[in-house]
């Protein structure tokens, strides 16, 4: 096999953030963009001569083409086998399953999530270790410093493989694995789940669900495990099929982007329950009859049921939610006697804690949610949580979300996000804040009073390592919190999350309209941070 060194010049911009580099496809498309990033990542790692790694995408435009840069980097450089999802699909919670049960060496995720795809959208990378999770800090870190300084890449110049047939082929010394995408994925849910309550759920004649596959990866693992193996009516998944541009719609399971779903809650013969999924499959959004379940609440919920689970069926050993997540699953765990984690936004401060079995829980407030059976969150998994609890509970969704909030008290919750603010102006409003902690302390607003203020930093419960400037948090002190973040995940200018949160008791909160509720804490949000003044901007552009 001929190996080719190919000389580049360092970008400047490869730095990643959230979940991995994130830009437009275009930028992606410049010459040696995608091949200085894939060096950056392999000249990051060491020892993986001769070993395997998985490589898979959530369909959007540009992964094929992606997908057959980085299979010939990888027999270049050495690895002895990739394992690819045919038609180049592979949901991330499913390339985290992949890599796990194949001990494989790691694994290159192409997707931008919940972003648009096609020519002029996003486009997305990132790597994930041995354990199946996103790449630590520590690591994506050395990746970026090593893409500044990056001079030579290596590739092999063959014909493209085919992406499309199940089976291997060779490509120079290294194999190629066309794998089905699905199978692991199906079996793995099915050694966790009550299947059998399930399939007699959906099969009582009174029970109907739809899923909104959101013309995204996951349309393909739904239909399999939905409609096949759990008997859901025909049409249950909407949208199933997979597009490269998501039907130019937004994949984001939320009610703003998921308007037909929600618009099958309610009315006479709507369905019982609905779920939808995000691009790549980790995210999901639970809706009941004419009822929204907030994530932050999701999870509470699933932590507290989490024993009608066979998987689940011996308890949780602790739970995890990022910092701006709300603190309805910190009560789930007091009850419980476990403990519960708070962490930086994004999944890749989850690996350490369920690699060191300190949590068996985690989920953030961004509709996403996941467990120890792998070390992504999981869009399906959770709607199966779900169904799994339906099934054994046999109540509506609302009930189970009235009883929980009886019991536990609620916490009203809202995000707000301001989208594509000049990075200056979004970076002045940061510091200003950051700089106004101290003094912000002690301070009463019209009643609220701040007990505590600070910019958030993590140190890892198990490595040690810290994080800081994770966002600035405004405790007050009946409870109520309002947090401010920039997004590590946009590909323009910077969007402001605004994260605000008020307790309150269970059986008042019942019927409460977060944005009624939280009216006062809302207008607090801006004129604290001097959003108008700053950034120009009265209202956000989406509301969650
Ligand atoms: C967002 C969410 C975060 C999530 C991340 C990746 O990040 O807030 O909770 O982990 O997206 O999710 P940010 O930095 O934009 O707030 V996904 O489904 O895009 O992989
Ligand atoms: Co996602």
């Amino acid at each position: 096999m001929e190996i080719t060194n190919i000389q580049t010049t360092p970008f400047d911009d490869q730095r990643p953030g959230t979940s991995g580099l994130r830009k437009k496809v275009k930028v992606f498309q410049q010459p040696h963009y995608l091949e200085n990033f894939v060096q950056s990542i392999f000249n990051a790692l060491k020892d993986f001569q001769g070993k395997t790694l998985v490589i898979g995408g959530d369909g959007r435009y540009y992964n094929h083409e992606a997908i057959q840069i980085i299979v010939k980097m990888a027999a270049a450089n050495g690895f002895g086998k990739v394992m690819v999802g045919c038609n180049a699909l592979l949901s991330t919670p499913a390339a985290s399953c992949v890599i796990r049960k194949y001990n494989a060496f790691g694994g290159i995720i192409l997707s931008a999530s919940h972003n648009p795809g096609g020519p002029n959208a996003d486009f997305g990378i990132k790597y994930n270790t041995g354990n199946g999770g996103p790449a630590p800090e520590k690591i994506t870190e050395s990746i970026y410093d090593i893409s500044l300084e990056i001079n030579e890449y290596h590739t092999i110049e063959t014909a493209d493989i085919d992406l499309d047939t199940i089976g291997e082929q060779t490509i120079g010394d290294m194999y190629v694995e066309i794998i089905n995408p699905i199978t692991d994925y199906a079996d793995l849910m099915e050694s966790i789940f009550d299947f059998d309550a399930m399939r007699a759920l959906l099969g009582s004649g009174d029970f109907t669900m739809h899923f909104d596959a959101m013309n995204a990866v996951t349309g393909p693992y739904a239909y399999e495990i939905l409609e096949q193996r759990l008997g859901a009516a025909d049409g249950t998944v909407l949208r199933g099929e997979p597009l490269t541009d998501f039907g130019g719609a937004h994949p984001d399971p939320n009610l703003a982007h998921a308007k037909e779903l929600v618009a099958l809650m309610s009315g006479n013969n709507a369905a019982d329950f609905g779920a939808a999924s995000d691009g790549d499959g980790d995210r999901n959004m639970i809706l009941g009859y004419e009822f929204y379940v907030s994530p932050s609440d999701s999870l509470a919920v699933l932590a507290a049921n989490a024993t009608l689970v066979p998987g689940y069926a011996e308890g949780l050993t602790g739970i995890a939610r990022s910092m701006p997540t709300s603190q309805a699953v910190d009560r789930v765990a007091q009850q419980l006697g476990i403990e519960c984690y708070e962490t930086p936004t994004g999944w890749k401060f989850f690996g350490n804690l369920l690699d060191a079995g300190k949590i068996t829980l985690c989920g953030e407030e961004s509709f996403g949610t996941g467990s120890d059976h792998v070390r992504e969150k999981d869009g399906l998994w959770a709607v199966l949580f779900w169904l799994n609890i339906l099934a054994v509970r046999k109540q509506s969704v609302a009930d189970i979300m009235f009883d929980h909030w009886r019991k536990y008290g609620r916490d009203v919750y809202t995000r707000h996000d301001y989208e594509a603010i000049p990075v200056a102006d979004a970076n002045e409003l940061m510091d200003q804040l950051r700089d106004r902690t101290t003094e912000l302390t002690g301070q009463d607003f019209d009643g609220y009073t701040v007990e505590y203020c600070d910019d958030f930093s993590y140190t890892d419960a198990v490595d040690l390592c810290v994080s800081s400037q994770q966002g600035v948090r405004i405790l007050f002190n009946s409870g109520a919190r309002i947090i401010y973040r920039l997004s590590g995940t946009g590909t323009e200018g910077a969007t402001l999350r605004v994260y605000i949160e008020q307790q309150v008791p269970g059986d008042k909160g019942l019927d409460l309209d977060p944005q009624k509720n939280l009216a006062e804490l809302i207008q607090l949000s801006k004129d604290i941070a001097r959003i108008e003044k700053l950034t120009g901007r009265l209202l956000p552009d989406v509301i969650t």
